[in-house]
């Protein structure tokens, strides 16, 4: 049985921590919390949880940055803790671990499973119309500068994948240390020789906090990103 771990990149969850690590570790895999120096009381809440079980891991990344957080989890998930499986996952309870099997059951013909809310079976419980037209329309316009008419998720962070996908990835994605991660990460996995399946997820929105995300210029920063990233494309076939 290879060795799972749950990465979830935290800023501030002290209302939702407790309840989402209880849910992973419900489905039998170790988890991470790789956290952003939390001003509220999520660091304490995942020390004392760590100090009754050993599946439970606390990384204080120090600074902001959700592709950090992800970043220096991965790392550590690899290299500290020997995972085999990785999983990332939003810690606010917008996941629900236990869609957990499946995607590690799609794992067996793919390298890279995608939770996606944009395909059959997939939805958005809960969100504002606005967030919902946003989403939407973002990652319509990323697949098409994708060039990629069968993956229809870039934005959401419900993914698993084989160490070996990570450790390839890694230098291209590296310089992401913000919200760009997530879409970045998608674009350089179709631009890879890796299996790629996307599996259809209910998405919730967050059950106790705020977001942090900053919508408009998240939407801004990522079509910028996807512009770029076509032109350099076929700029390089000239
Ligand atoms: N490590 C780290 N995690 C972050 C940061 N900002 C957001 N997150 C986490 O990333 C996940 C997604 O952020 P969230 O605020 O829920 O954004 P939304 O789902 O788009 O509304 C949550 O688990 C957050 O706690 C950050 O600066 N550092
Ligand atoms: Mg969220």
């Amino acid at each position: 049985m290879k060795k799972i771990v749950v990465i979830a990149p935290t800023f501030n969850e002290e209302a939702n921590i407790g309840s989402f690590i209880a849910s992973v570790l419900a489905q039998n895999v170790e988890v991470l919390i790789s956290d952003s120096h939390s001003t509220d009381g999520t660091a304490e809440i995942v020390k004392e949880l760590s100090s009754k079980d050993k599946r439970v891991h606390y990384l204080d990344v120090k600074e902001r940055g959700l592709g950090l957080g992800l970043l220096r989890g991965l790392d550590y998930a690899v290299d500290k803790l020997n995972a085999e499986i990785l999983v990332t996952m939003e810690a606010d309870l917008s996941n629900d671990p236990k869609q957990l099997p499946d995607f590690i059951a799609k794992l067996n013909k793919a390298d890279v499973v995608i939770g996606s809310r944009y395909v059959r079976g997939g939805r958005i419980t809960n969100w504002s119309w606005w967030r919902k037209i946003f989403s939407l329309g973002a990652n319509y316009s990323l697949r098409t500068l994708a060039w990629a008419p069968n993956l229809h998720e870039f934005t959401n962070l419900y993914r698993a994948f084989k160490k070996e996908v990570w450790l390839e990835l890694r230098p291209k994605i590296k310089m992401h240390v913000d919200w760009l991660f997530v879409p970045a990460f998608a674009f350089e996995v179709l631009n890879s020789k890796f299996k790629v399946r996307e599996l259809p997820i209910i998405y919730y929105d967050r059950y106790g906090g705020r977001s942090k995300m900053q919508t408009l210029s998240y939407t801004k920063n990522l079509l910028h990103y996807a512009l770029r990233y076509r032109v350099k494309k076929l700029w390089s076939i000239f």
